[in-house]
């Protein structure tokens, strides 16, 4: 085992969607024993506590855009803490709503770019979240974090991308739910897109394997946003966009035991957790088990092997 260290950082954010309860995300997973976890497994394990931003004084382009200004002020705030914790350590980012990827995977690039090597970004969600604020619908703008880390136009007002991340270095993997102009989107451009369809053809190590290959090739750093909807809403009910027909704990848990096992994991988000819905705190419980395979535990050793 090679033990890290593990800085866990509270992104409370709850500003992007309607539908409240993801500020209690952090304190929920410190509950289900997130850091005592990761402990256990050897690692040195600190908690930053929450992070708490300076909302600017800003007023939203369009009526439409919820929170607009609540969501550039974790933006900076997660960028910077981010960028910051990545030169000390695998931050581990306890949400909040998906919207803190967009600061959360800033700070990793400008961190990756400071480094000289490239940011790789594997989204684990039943959603792309590749709207931009002017082709979204719903105006929630955590359906929109990769538009921005990407460096998509539309975020005027936004800390700048300096850093974008190159499409053609992120997987989606769990995608049921992508909207008509997200989709147009996605299909003109380079991010690598596995759908549940596929999932059930190839399996899910298949496309994971192919995509922990190029990263380790580049020697890039890696980033994993894990959205509690790219599990089925059966055994994680805890959040607030369900969509039938997600991973299975087992699919999860071999995502989480891959990343492990290829050693390229070097931040992590477990996002959109609403302890509200939660049945019995079993969502949480299950994200942090989630956690601890990423960070290391399993049954038996298994023989050093890349993919
Ligand atoms: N998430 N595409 C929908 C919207 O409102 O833009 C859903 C977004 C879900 C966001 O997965 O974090
Ligand atoms: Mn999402
Ligand atoms: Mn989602
Ligand atoms: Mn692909």
């Amino acid at each position: 085992m090679n033990p890290k260290k593990c800085i866990l950082i509270g992104a409370p954010i709850d500003s992007g969607k309607r539908r409240r309860g993801c500020l209690m995300g952090p304190d929920a997973l410190r509950t289900a024993g997130l850091v005592e976890s990761l402990s256990d497994l050897g690692h040195e394990v600190t908690d930053l506590g929450n992070v708490s931003p300076d909302i600017p004084a800003l007023t939203a382009p369009d009526q439409k855009l919820h929170q607009w200004a609540e969501n550039i002020g974790w933006t900076r705030a997660l960028s910077d803490a981010s960028e910051s914790a990545l030169k000390n350590g695998l931050p581990i980012f306890m949400g909040g709503d998906h919207s803190m990827a967009s600061g959360t995977v800033r700070g990793a690039a400008l961190h990756a770019q400071s480094a000289g090597r490239p940011l790789f970004v594997l989204w684990l969600d039943a959603h792309s979240d590749y709207h931009t604020p002017q082709t979204t619908d719903s105006g929630n703008l955590h359906g929109t974090p990769v538009a921005y880390f990407t460096g998509r136009d539309g975020f005027d007002g936004y800390p700048e991308v300096t850093a974008p991340v190159p499409q053609d270095n992120i997987c989606m993997i769990g995608l049921r739910s992508v909207d008509a102009m997200e989709r147009e989107a996605l299909q003109a451009g380079q991010i690598h897109c596995h759908d549940m369809r596929q999932i059930d053809e190839t399996g899910i190590a298949k496309p994971l394997a192919a995509f922990l290959d190029r990263v380790a090739k580049a020697n890039g750093m890696l980033h994993v946003s894990l959205d509690v909807d790219f599990l089925d809403p059966d055994v994680a009910p805890a959040v607030g966009t369900t969509v039938p027909g997600g991973a299975t704990v087992r699919e999860a848990h071999l995502v989480m035991e891959m990343l492990h096992d290829s050693g390229l994991l070097t931040s992590l988000d477990l996002v959109e957790l609403n302890p509200f819905l939660d049945d019995r705190g079993k969502t949480a419980k299950l994200l942090v088990d989630l956690a601890a395979s990423a960070l290391g535990r399993r049954v038996f050793d298994r023989p050093t092997r890349s993919f």
